[in-house]
């Protein structure tokens, strides 16, 4: 028998062990996905395993666009992985088939614009996180001194990025008369089918005019709202699993029960039929993810900064300290609430109490440090937004300007207690200069981030009320550190 999870393996797995309900011998190939995070393959792989038992067509082809680190993992698997749902309640354990192959773009590009350019393959999702895009976050649209774009747009044939792949791919296609795939994005951007649209238009454009007005014209990228909270991968969660499973797994996922997928129904080529595993289709998905984005990963980015600073490892960590578990929930009701359009059906009261216990699961080890990584890219569209809209109608904006505070406190790079904070963003190198040459005041701090106009726009720096309370709020994190500034939180 074998001591690694891969097909030979599934016959022997304990009963306990969910498995693959189909022949994966009679997978064909249909989606070409990039980015095979963690998240993925908590999110579409799975609802994709349930429709494969009555459709076979839409194995997915996964590809690295940098490390080859998953295919090291999942290659000797066959694929396969096991998806691990965590609660209070214990563990379910399920093994995935729907990864047929893992490739790694950068040694092997050839392969995956071949896979992309072949007919069957009828969509192209990705999860390549906020700054795979290569956009200006403040104004989505695409960045063209982005170092990977210049690459790319000089080298067209042999891309790195997201978009130079994609529009390769679809350049190949209509060469050879194929009609275009379906590029379905599953990432938490703001309008994320309109601004991946964008991207690649653009991008085609620069290539070759015709082929912009191609994309443009004839290209479908339907937006969607994903949600499923998917930390990362632990050794300790590595071991426990292939205890159970008797064989070892490389790279096994850990979820929470909760999961929701909002798509608009653009498929001209046709789709697997999701909403037999639960996904929701939809005309518009912007009112579903603007109460996603602004609720949950609005309160995440917020919980990430503050907690951090306050020493707290994780969000349920954070969460088991009523003070933050007050201001979470006053930041949504009485902050982010009035500037939702209501989805149709929404219980948002209900959702919003689903959201502090999701944070609150003690069984999900999702680590402050995570969420806080790539803050330039995130904080347009799960506070900025929101922060626009309250001063449009002169509301209050205390508890999301305390969020905004709160990052720039953490890009420092210098925690409460004088240690290295490790800060992971595309633009770290600017924060740091910002940093250093700031000192500790916050009144400098803020002002040299504020000029970051592809974070805050021309708009924001140019407000004072914006600018006056997150620097109060900044000074009040230097004197008292965060716990205190949360503990004694007051809204002005
Ligand atoms: C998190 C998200 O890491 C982060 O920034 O806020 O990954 C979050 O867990 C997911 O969007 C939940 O759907």
């Amino acid at each position: 028998m074998s001591d690694r999870l891969n097909d030979d393996a599934l016959a022997d797995l304990p009963g306990r062990v969910q498995r693959p309900a189909y022949d994966r011998t009679k997978v064909r190939t249909g989606i070409v996905h990039l980015g095979v995070g963690a998240f993925h393959r908590a999110h579409q792989a799975v609802y994709t395993d349930d429709v494969m038992a009555t459709d076979p067509h839409w194995g997915i082809l996964a590809a690295s666009l940098r490390s080859p680190d998953t295919y090291d993992a999942l290659q000797p698997q066959d694929g396969l992985y096991t998806l691990s749902v965590r609660s209070q309640e214990g563990e379910a354990l399920r093994v995935i088939g729907s990864i047929q192959r893992v490739i790694v773009a950068p040694r092997e590009t050839d392969d995956l614009l071949e896979a992309m350019s072949d007919p069957h393959t009828r969509i192209v999702t990705l999860t390549v996180t906020e700054k795979g895009y290569c956009h200006d976050p403040a104004t989505g649209a695409l960045n063209e001194a982005h170092p990977d774009i210049v690459h790319d747009l000089a080298y067209p044939m042999n891309p790195k990025s997201a978009p130079g792949f994609i529009v390769e791919a679809l350049r190949r296609r209509r060469m050879n008369g194929v009609p275009p795939f379906t590029v379905l994005t599953c990432d938490n951007l703001p309008s994320n089918g309109r601004t991946v649209k964008r991207v690649l238009t653009r991008f085609a454009e620069l290539v070759d005019p015709e082929l912009g007005r191609f994309v443009n014209d004839e290209v479908s990228c339907p937006s969607t709202m994903v949600d499923r909270i998917v930390p990362a991968t632990s050794d300790q969660d590595r071991e426990r699993i292939g205890g159970v499973l008797g064989v070892a797994d490389a790279w096994p996922v850990v979820t929470e029960p909760f999961t929701q997928w909002v798509i608009e129904d653009r498929f001209p080529q046709g789709r697997p039929a999701w909403e037999a595993a639960g996904a929701e289709f939809v005309d518009d998905v912007e009112p579903y993810e603007h109460m996603k984005l602004r609720l949950l990963n609005g309160s995440h980015s917020t919980l990430a900064y503050l907690g951090y600073l306050a020493g707290y490892e994780t969000v349920a960590d954070t969460m088991a300290d009523e003070a933050f578990v007050r201001l979470i929930r006053d930041l949504m009701d009485e902050e982010v609430t009035p500037t939702l359009h209501m989805p149709p059906g929404a219980d948002l009261t209900s959702y919003k109490s689903a959201l502090i216990e999701r944070f609150k699961n003690p069984a999900l080890k999702h680590r402050t440090w995570q969420i806080a990584m790539d803050g330039s890219q995130k904080l347009p569209q799960r506070l900025l937004g929101t922060i626009r809209d309250r001063l449009s109608s002169g509301a209050p904006i205390g508890r999301l300007s305390l969020g905004v505070a709160a990052w720039m406190r953490y890009v420092t790079g210098i925690d409460e207690k004088g240690g290295a904070i490790e800060v992971r963003d595309p633009m770290t190198a600017r924060l740091r200069e910002v940093a250093d040459g700031a000192g500790p005041s916050a009144e400098n701090l803020a002002r040299g981030l504020f000029a970051i106009r592809e974070i805050f726009g021309d708009d924001l720096p140019a407000d004072s009320r914006f600018t006056g309370e997150v620097v109060a709020h900044l000074a009040r994190l230097y004197e008292l550190g965060a716990k205190h500034t949360v503990s004694t939180f007051k809204a002005g």
